[in-house]
């Protein structure tokens, strides 16, 4: 699938720190081994409430992370894909009397003309689950002969032959260190994860399942459902985890450096994709695993059910600068959980206002330090509101004093908050 088009990303003199970032398997910090080339895979949207500021978060966070490798001077294979077949998408086409590919495709192409405004850079990989079905079947059909996946009969009017993986099998599977077991990269107990299971699009009481968690791999044709081609499986649709998990193996090193994606995907998502991963391929799926906090409204929690989304692209239709936009989202660090409000947002505007007056001020030889601090800042596990503290001191200070304008000190400013924070002045 056609992904959006990069902004062209200044370079930078000198270069970024050795990187830290927090992975949540691990729960600690931890250094990024350093290597020419780091991959990253970020799950993408499901194309029915594209873009509310909660996923426009999820990728700017991800998008500092590409921006300092690069600032680096690493290669990044980024991979994304978009969940264009599953059933909060069915469920919003039946409800609103559209076609669910039509809704899938306009939401697709609203989230690119976001990312594009946001100055999110484009994966290289963009990659739908519908187009990634023919890899998914042959993964699916090699789980259950290797024993970690079984087919469920069909109760209470349902077909035969839904697939389903057996977490307990496949943490039995192997007695290598870096094996899977459930709960290795959530740390979660198993009333949690029921709970989570429950909330986050699984089955736990589905009847003929050999575990409460084991997730879905392959959902058999329904009468009124889109279905394909399924080989031995017969015809049906992927289950959720399996379809990162196969478009990661295949376009991505194993293991690839981090995947990542919004704190809600910890569990079951990234948990399942971790196990799905490892029993194909026996090693890893990702080095570590990387998250970003949820963004609410005014202090709720954002969702549509309770018609509080913000969406970047009614801002935009609104007038508001999309850099400002970005300023608002990068003030709250990554991992935090914090809410959207009209005030910060005045704020990021000012913010940004300011900046710019500064950069019309910059003092001779007052911006390599500046660039310094900023990247000693988003080495620091993306700290971006400490890097913006170090822009706005150095705006304070450019606008206090008197001396004469420097040309290259102005631009020197303006390329890093752009090539380090993606935002344009
Ligand atoms: N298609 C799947 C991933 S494979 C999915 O979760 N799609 S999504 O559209 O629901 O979310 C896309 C990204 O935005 C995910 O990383 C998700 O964790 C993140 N996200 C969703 N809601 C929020 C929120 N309220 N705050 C922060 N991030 C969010
Ligand atoms: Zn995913």
């Amino acid at each position: 699938m056609k992904s959006w088009t990069s902004r062209p990303v200044p370079e930078l003199p000198g270069s970024m720190p050795q990187l830290r970032l927090f992975d949540t398997a691990l729960g600690r910090v931890v250094e990024i081994e350093p290597q020419p080339e780091q991959s990253m895979y970020v799950c993408g949207i499901t194309p029915y409430d594209a873009t509310h500021m909660g996923h426009a978060a999820s990728y700017v966070a991800f998008d500092l992370l590409n921006r300092a490798w690069r600032d680096a001077r690493i290669r990044v294979d980024y991979v994304q894909n978009v969940t264009d077949i599953d059933d909060p998408l069915l469920e919003r086409a039946t409800a609103t009397g559209v076609d669910w590919r039509d809704l899938a495709q306009s939401q697709i192409e609203l989230f690119h003309t976001d990312m594009d405004a946001l100055n999110v850079l484009a994966p290289n990989h963009y990659i739908g689950a519908v187009e990634a079905i023919p890899d998914i079947v042959p993964a699916i059909e090699r789980l259950i002969a290797d024993g970690v996946a079984y087919r469920v009969q069909g109760t209470d009017g349902e077909p035969d032959g839904d697939v389903y993986y057996d977490v307990e099998m496949a943490g039995k599977r192997s007695d290598a260190t870096d094996a899977w077991t459930l709960g290795d990269v959530s740390g979660l107990g198993e009333a949690e994860m029921l709970a989570l299971f429950a909330e986050r699009g699984g089955d736990p009481d589905r009847a003929g399942k050999r575990q409460a968690l084991d997730p879905l791999l392959w959902r058999v044709a329904r009468e009124g459902e889109p279905s394909w081609p399924g080989a031995t499986l017969g015809d049906g649709r992927p289950g959720w985890h399996i379809e990162c998990t196969v478009i990661a193996q295949k376009y991505l090193p194993a293991p690839f450096t981090v995947q990542g994606g919004g704190s809600d995907l910890i569990f079951p998502h990234h948990e399942m994709g971790a196990g799905h991963a490892y029993s194909l391929a026996g090693v890893p799926l990702a080095r570590h695993y990387a998250h970003a906090g949820m963004v609410g409204l005014d202090g709720e929690k954002m969702s549509k059910s309770k018609g509080n989304l913000v969406l970047v692209s009614k801002l935009r239709a609104a007038g508001e600068e999309p850099a400002a936009i970005r300023l608002a989202i990068l003030a709250h660090h990554y991992r935090s959980d914090w809410s959207w409000t009209e005030a910060d947002f005045e704020a990021a505007k000012d913010r940004l206002a300011q900046w710019r007056n500064a950069r019309d001020a910059a003092p001779a030889g007052s911006a390599a330090a500046l660039v310094a601090a900023m990247r000693m800042e988003l080495a620091n596990d993306l700290n971006a509101p400490g890097a913006m503290a170090a822009v706005d001191r150095w705006a304070e200070e450019a606008l206090r004093n008197n001396a004469p304008a420097s040309g290259i000190d102005a631009a020197l400013m303006s390329d890093a908050v752009d090539a380090l924070l993606g935002v344009e002045l």
